[in-house]
This record gives C-alpha cells, sequence and structure tokens, in this order.
C-alpha cells in the first residue's frame, strides 16, 4: 500500500438552511413538531427533549432528524481509518461487572505482553497501512507509567509517523493513583513519551446510580471529565464513548450525552462520539439480552441531536456488527471507525463481528450505504493515497 499523504478536510456539506424544505423532509409527528422545528433552526434540545425523543414510538421520525443534522455537517461524507488495537494485558484490578475481558493475575487465561509483543503488532498495521494504533488494557500494576513511556518511546522510534492513540481516562486515574501524581503530571508524561491523542472508553455510564452497579471500582464520572478537561487543556484531542444497553434507562443516557456536552462547551476537544452496545456473554450480566437493533439507532440518532458540539458519531462496526452499522449511517453516523484488526473487550463479551475488516470492505458497506468513503487519520484529516488500498 502506497504511503498516505494527508490533506484538508473536504469541503462541508454547503447546505443552505431552508427551513420549509427541511421540515417538509421530516414530516415529523404532530407531537414532535416542536422538537423538529428546533433541529431545522439549529437550536439546542434540552433534557425533555431527549427524553421525548427515547420515548417516542416514530423510531424513523427521530431517524430522519438526527439524518440531517449529519448531512448538514458532513454531507455525503463517512469516515473510516487503517487502524489496529492493541491490548497489552487482560489483567485488570477493577471487575467491571459489565467485561468479559478482564482477569486476575492467577486466571489461566490471564496475558501479559511484553514490549516486543507489542512492537511486532505495531509493525503488522504499519505494513497494512495503518496510520494509528488504538492501545488500552487492564488495570495492572507492572503495566505502569515507566511501562508505557517505554513502549510509547519505542513505537515512536520504530514508527514514527503512526499516531498513538492510547489510554482511558480510567487508565490516566490509575497510574495517577499508583505513582501518587497529579493528573497533569501523568498526561506530561505520557505525551513527552508519545502519547498523541485519548480514546473515549471507561465513560460507560456517568449517573452514578448506574455507574455504582456496574463498574463501582473505577474513577467516577467527575474523575473521568476532569482528566478529558486537562487533557484537551493540553492541547490533546480525545473521543468519549457511552455503553448502554445494559441497567440504565433513557434518563441516564441523556443525562450522559448532556455532560459530554457541557464539557466540549468548555473545551471543544472531542472529536468523536461511539456508542458502544453492551454485549452480555460472558459477563457478570449475562443473563441480561443486550440492546435491541431499535435501540442502537435510537441512541445513535438521538446523541447525534443532543450531542450539537461534537463533529463525529461513529457507527462502531465492532459492537454494532456490520449491518447496523450500515444502518446507523442513515441514523446520524458518519463515521465506520477503522479497520481495527485484533479487538478483545467485545469479542470475549460474545461480539460476532469479525476481528477485522479489509479496506476495500469497509468502502463497500459504506458506498452501498449511498455514501462516499473517505480515509482519515485519527485527527480527521484526510488520507490520499496514489494506490487504492486493498
Ligand atoms: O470502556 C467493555 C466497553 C470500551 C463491554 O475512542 C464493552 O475511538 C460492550 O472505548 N460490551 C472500550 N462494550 C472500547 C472503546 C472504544 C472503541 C472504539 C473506538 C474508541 C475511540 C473507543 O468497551 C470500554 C467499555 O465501555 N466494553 N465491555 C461489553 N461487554
Amino acid at each position: 500500500m502506497s504511503a498516505p499523504v494527508k490533506g484538508p478536510l473536504p469541503a462541508r456539506a454547503d447546505w443552505h438552511a431552508d427551513s420549509a424544505r427541511d421540515l417538509k423532509r421530516l414530516r415529523a409527528p404532530t407531537d414532535l413538531a416542536d422538537v423538529a422545528a428546533k433541529v431545522v433552526a439549529g437550536e439546542r434540545l434540552s433534557f425533555d427533549d431527549g427524553m421525548r425523543l427515547y420515548e417516542h414510538q416514530d423510531l424513523l421520525a427521530v431517524g430522519r432528524m438526527a439524518d440531517l443534522v449529519r448531512e448538514r455537517l458532513h454531507g455525503d461524507v463517512v469516515y473510516y481509518n487503517i487502524n489496529r488495537h492493541i491490548e497489552p494485558t487482560n489483567v485488570c484490578a477493577t471487575e467491571c461487572v459489565f467485561c468479559a475481558f478482564g482477569r486476575k493475575a492467577s486466571d489461566p487465561d490471564a496475558y501479559e505482553m511484553g514490549l516486543e509483543e507489542v512492537y511486532e503488532r505495531a509493525a503488522i498495521c504499519v505494513a497494512e497501512g495503518a496510520t494509528e494504533v488504538h492501545i488500552v488494557a487492564g488495570l495492572h500494576p507492572q503495566y505502569d507509567l515507566a511501562w508505557y513511556s517505554e513502549m510509547m518511546r519505542g513505537l515512536k522510534a520504530r514508527f514514527p509517523s503512526l499516531h498513538l492513540k492510547c489510554f482511558t481516562a480510567v487508565e490516566i486515574a490509575y497510574f495517577a493513583n499508583l505513582h501518587r501524581l497529579s493528573h497533569e503530571t501523568v498526561i506530561d508524561r505520557l505525551v513527552a513519551a508519545g502519547l498523541d491523542s485519548m480514546p473515549g472508553g471507561g465513560a460507560e455510564i456517568f449517573h452514578p446510580e448506574i455507574r455504582v452497579k456496574i463498574c463501582d471500582n473505577k474513577c467516577d464520572a467527575d474523575e473521568w471529565i476532569t482528566i478529558h478537561r486537562k487533557a484537551h487543556a493540553k492541547g490533546l484531542k480525545s473521543n468519549c464513548t457511552m455503553l448502554y444497553g445494559h441497567l440504565e434507562r433513557d434518563e441516564h443516557r441523556v443525562d450522559h450525552v448532556l455532560r459530554l456536552r457541557a464539557l466540549q462547551d468548555e473545551t471543544n476537544g472531542f472529536q468523536a462520539f461511539i456508542p458502544l452496545a453492551f454485549h452480555p456473554q460472558n459477563t457478570a450480566l449475562s443473563y441480561l439480552p443486550g440492546p435491541s437493533g431499535r435501540l442502537d439507532l435510537r441512541v445513535t440518532a438521538v446523541s447525534r441531536l443532543l450531542l450539537d458540539n461534537v463533529p463525529h458519531v461513529k457507527a462502531y462496526w465492532i459492537m454494532l456488527g456490520e449491518k447496523t452499522a450500515q444502518v446507523a449511517l442513515a441514523f446520524g453516523a458518519n463515521d465506520f471507525d477503522g479497520t481495527v484488526a485484533e479487538e478483545n473487550i467485545v469479542h470475549m463479551a460474545g461480539a460476532e463481528s469479525p476481528q477485522a475488516l479489509t479496506v476495500a470492505h469497509l468502502r463497500h458497506l459504506i458506498r452501498e450505504a449511498g455514501r462516499t468513503p473517505v480515509e482519515r487519520d485519527t485527527l480527521y484529516n484526510v488520507v490520499r493515497r496514489e494506490t487504492a488500498p486493498a
């Protein structure tokens, strides 16, 4: 595959607000007419609006509103990237009830990669044209700031142009606690070692009523938000997520995205929101059915509508499956995430999606959904290649 050349974003959709035309296109039911009018006017939606969008039976009407917002922001472009996930260890101290990935060090299937294994995996993805590695892991005392700093220096020395998107806010909080350092110092040291941006994991559901039940042992909502605020203040971009389809209710999801929206108003540091569909298999919540297709699409659409200040919403095919992810592109999503190659967190929890998708297949899925696939790097610069990717 040829070396990527980065360029500016394509021109944003050249939309001219035509309220009458857009209102007509939305065909909103009478009892959502006021929300539709706000959407068309580009006005901010409230907590109550979010609740009504969750409760309304007409899912397609909600989807049409989200699709209008998506189109105004991105036209017919759907982004993807070439990336790989590396999870250096599954040993984790937190024991979150939704997780099928974490292990105790004494478990027979606990694993711990050495630095060379991380470099080997990165070498494979660089050879395949990847522009990004996404590195997150369990909270393990030996995988501390020194280990990860060496890992990132080693990666940068070997693959200088590979973007290192690493460490959830939960991991940053863990390092701070482990070494008795401030969040700022931890972030500064990781950036000095090569950290380029942060993924959005660990947010789960912020509301304490649910958070205490699903992940009581890890950082709370305020600390998660504080860490992203501090990272943004240092110029790092990050993503944000929400894990849905377990114990939470509509009000918890609305509360969650409004907390993200409030931080984004302050910092503008979030690039993308990723709704994460809960997979119950092999977890302490395996008695739950997991989210329905309707909930997958509704969460995507309502989040697009409420998060008016976050530019991108991902249809994360690993968790949604290829088919629902494709349909989510008509419910507000404009980013298909990446080729991924080797994801363990949700595959351990029963995800039936493949471990990786080829670029050709990703592009096919996007085109078949009526959109134009555009390769991006982690920071949403467009990547242009001389030869078509495989
Ligand atoms: O934080 C854990 C979730 C997250 C399960 O920032 C589960 O670009 C479903 O954050 N079922 C990690 N979800 C993944 C993540 C992510 C993924 C892709 C892109 C980005 C990005 C971030 O996965 C965890 C947790 O919320 N998770 N267990 C489960 N059983």
